[in-house]
């Protein structure tokens, strides 16, 4: 058990930091001591104990802080989650230890990582050029510590067969919110890993790939994936510039500027980059694009090997990541996709990360819960705790809610995951994760923004301040919503698979979501629920089966309530499923009764209301940029 915050740091007084911040009696006796020798106090005023306020009374603390404790103890869904589907003691106590290790030991390095952000230097005093990457002792760590602990590697050793992306997500999502945003690097390797996995081949991959997924800290590396250029991240396709040029031994040098590389400390990267010709000409567009393996390295100067590093980038939060500005030039890389399969390769890449962002959010929203929770048992106001106000209570139990929402859609997609790479997913399980994968983390994005912003608030003032460790949650989860595809772009997303399936994907969303509802018939406690996802459902399919006779502007108005109403939907099948197992506790049913209570399908309640007719897009505009001031 530790406290959350870093008491040490969050005293500003040069004399507080030379003593221990766990003894404030001692530290009162020693200012107070040091009071009576410099004052003489007049003769006219009242002695100092009758007065309520002196610099020897206000004492250490003001405030009981929240406590961070076992995650995976406090975790009641987490825990009723792996009973149900995972019940092995091996995987039940090590997620036990590892959430104390988490409270007791890496949350102190995850704020290390905050209050020591990575450094460049960029020259040597003699003006050499060296493009160091500076980095906390906590965050080094961190790299010993997911290696050890098989953050990675659990996915691909695949001990607990079509189980095993659970698990390992289990532990990620108990490591995440303490991870000093290390979790970012061991996406992006987990996704490398699947690349190569997926691509097939061993060279010049095969030694990577060991050591993206070894356990052993000292062979351990982490990889970049650099696909965001100057023209921006979501377009992909159009925006990259960067060219590989063929060299005699069938190898690449790649010039370009990547924009935005994070965790730019990793070993190695899988970058986009357009093959030029022997006149020196590229294709544009994605047919342009191929995939290439390039390994972070110095030569024997030690000087980057063909990059410069330009700059850190200044960001919101996310600051204890190294994310930089690179220039390659002359990057020796591998192809590792056939010309033009760029996109496609890196696709993988791009489902794994996105599955990683949702396992973040669910993270971040779970850990902001458990921390104001415990809070309400040790904040007094208005003459009682605040787990004694009812409107407190209902603020708390709303994001719970929310928490397990996402929890569930997140670990219904690492369930898929582990079928499809256990070879035993069926064409409607490829499916539901190609759809999933987008709508998970387009909307746990968003919703982690909206469950730490009310959490911070349930905090009071302290939510704001920033010593307490709290703003950092906020800052760190308002990048979930935008790297890995922003909202409008994942809603865009869906649509392209729905239509590059030809509609299977939503075949595979309504049979499952049926099934789901199916096993939950017989109880009669979950029936409002129940009726209402079928009703939610019923009007989605409206809903699908009116869009193939609509305009495609249509569709694009559509495309982000209907991810809404994807997510919604499931999540309720979901909790409905989960509240009917057998060893469902009240609160999963109270859960799934909750909320099946709201709008399920918003994009049939705005259909109805004319939001998505042809005529919108003029009034939306007019509204916008309107300028006008009618007298
Ligand atoms: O922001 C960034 C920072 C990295 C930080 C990492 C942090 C991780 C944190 C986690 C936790 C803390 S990196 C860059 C972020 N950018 C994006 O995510 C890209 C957003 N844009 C898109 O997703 C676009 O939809 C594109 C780039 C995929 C669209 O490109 P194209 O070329 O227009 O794509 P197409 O033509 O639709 O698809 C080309 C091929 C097709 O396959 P084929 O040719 O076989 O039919 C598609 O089916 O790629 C396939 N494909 C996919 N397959 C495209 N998207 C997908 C997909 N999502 N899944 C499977």
């Amino acid at each position: 058990m530790k406290f959350y915050s870093v008491p040490c740091r969050a005293v500003k007084s040069a004399v507080w930091h030379k003593f221990p911040c766990s003894s404030p009696q001692s530290l009162n006796q020693v200012r107070s001591a040091s009071v009576v020798k410099t004052f003489t106090k007049p003769q006219t005023e009242p002695a100092l104990d009758t007065v309520p306020f002196s610099s020897a009374k206000i004492g250490c603390f003001f405030q009981e802080r929240p406590v961070l404790k076992n995650s995976f103890l406090e975790d009641a869904l987490l825990r009723g989650y792996l009973s149900r589907h995972l019940p092995q003691e091996a995987v039940i106590s090590d997620l036990c230890a590892f959430g104390g290790r988490v409270a007791d030991e890496v949350d102190g390095w995850g704020r290390d990582c905050e209050v020591s952000p990575p450094q460049l230097v960029q020259y040597d005093p003699w003006g050499r050029r060296v493009d160091h990457i500076h980095t906390s002792a906590a965050w080094k760590r961190m790299k010993d510590l997911s290696a050890r602990e098989g953050l990675i590697s659990i996915g691909y050793e695949r001990h607990y067969g079509e189980w095993s992306r659970v698990y390992q997500m289990s532990k990620l999502f108990l490591f995440s919110p303490s991870s000093g945003l290390y979790t970012c690097p061991l996406a992006m390797t987990d996704g490398a890993a699947k690349v190569i996995e997926s691509l097939g081949i061993s060279w010049p991959v095969e030694e990577a790939f060991n050591r993206l997924t070894t356990r052993k800290a000292e062979d351990f590396w982490t990889s970049g994936q650099w696909m965001t250029e100057r023209q921006g991240g979501s377009d992909v396709a159009n925006g990259t510039e960067t060219v590989a040029v063929p060299q005699m031994d069938g190898s690449y040098k790649l010039y370009g500027y990547k924009w935005f590389t994070s965790a730019t400390d990793a070993d190695m990267t899988l970058t986009l980059a357009r093959v030029q010709d022997a006149s020196g000409s590229t294709t544009s567009g994605s047919r342009g694009l191929s995939l290439f393996y390039a390994e972070v390295c110095r030569d024997e100067s030690g000087q980057l090997k063909g990059i410069e590093v330009q700059k850190l980038k200044d960001k919101l939060g996310t600051r204890q990541m190294p994310t930089a500005e690179l220039l390659l030039d002359s990057l020796p890389a591998h192809r590792i996709s056939a010309e033009g399969r760029g996109v496609a390769s890196i696709a993988n890449m791009l489902t794994i990360t996105r599955i990683h962002n949702s396992l973040s959010a669910a993270g971040a929203m779970r850990r902001v819960v458990q921390l104001a929770r415990d809070y309400a048992t040790r904040r007094r106001a208005f003459g009682k705790l605040l787990k004694d106000h009812p409107l407190h209570v209902q603020t708390l139990a709303r994001m719970e809610v929310e928490t397990r929402a996402a929890f569930l859609l997140v670990m219904d997609v690492c369930r898929l995951l582990g079928k499809e790479e256990t070879g035993i997913a069926t064409e409607l399980d490829t499916h539901l994760l190609r759809l999933l994968t987008p709508v998970v983390k387009l909307y746990t994005g968003k919703q982690a923004v909206a469950v730490v912003s009310e959490g911070l608030e349930s905090f009071g003032g302290q939510g704001y301040i920033e010593d307490t460790g709290l703003p950092g949650l906020l800052r760190d989860a308002q990048v979930l919503s935008i790297w890995e595809g922003t909202t409008n772009v994942l809603s865009l997303d869906v649509l392209r698979c729905v239509a590059r399936s030809a509609g299977m994907v939503f075949h595979a969303y309504f049979s499952h979501t049926k099934s789901l509802l199916a096993g939950a018939s017989g109880v009669c406690t979950l029936s409002p629920a129940v009726q209402a996802v079928h009703g939610a459902l019923s009007k989605l399919e409206l809903v699908a089966q009116d869009a193939v006779t609509k305009e495609s502007s249509f569709l694009d108005l559509a495309a982000r309530d209907l991810a809404y109403s994807l997510a919604r939907i499931y999540a309720g099948a979901l909790l409905i499923d989960h509240a009917s197992w057998k060893g469902a506790s009240p609160a999963d049913i109270y859960t799934a009764l909750r909320w099946c209570e709201q709008d399920l399908c918003p994009v049939a309640t705005n259909k109805e209301k004319g939001w998505y007719n042809s005529g919108t897009p003029l009034h939306d505009a007019a509204l916008v940029y309107d300028q006008q001031i009618h007298g």
